[in-house]
């Protein structure tokens, strides 16, 4: 679930993923596919797709401008990292079906 309005760029494919999302199905993508947020995101938790706010103790995952990749099937821990305050590429949602790879373009701007 997402904080702010989190404008988005992407492809049918996206799309379909945003509708398998937003109906709590898999999307189970074919395909390797970019999006772009190049004005940044934010999300209740970069483990649980489905959090609406922050655990008790966390903050809102505030990300900057990115650009995330949807790969078919399992996302390989050993390879790509989920730790979001790392600076580079990091796994989102992983181990979900939801999982992608968000890849910053930029700093984050602080939140106020
Ligand atoms: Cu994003």
């Amino acid at each position: 679930m997402l904080q702010g309005p989190d404008p988005a760029c992407y492809d049918q494919t996206w799309l379909d993923w945003n509708y398998a999302f937003l109906a709590g199905e898999e999307p189970n993508p074919t395909v390797a596919r970019f999006a772009y947020m190049l004005q940044g995101g934010s999300d209740a938790s970069n483990t649980d797709p489905f959090a609406t706010e922050p655990a008790a103790g966390e903050e809102w995952v505030n990300s900057g401008p990115h650009v995330m990749l949807l790969l078919p099937g399992e996302l390989d821990l050993s390879v790509y990292s989920t730790d979001h305050d790392s600076g580079g590429p990091y796994i989102v949602w992983a181990g979900t079906p939801y999982e992608h790879i968000m890849t910053p373009v930029a700093e984050a701007t602080p939140s106020a």
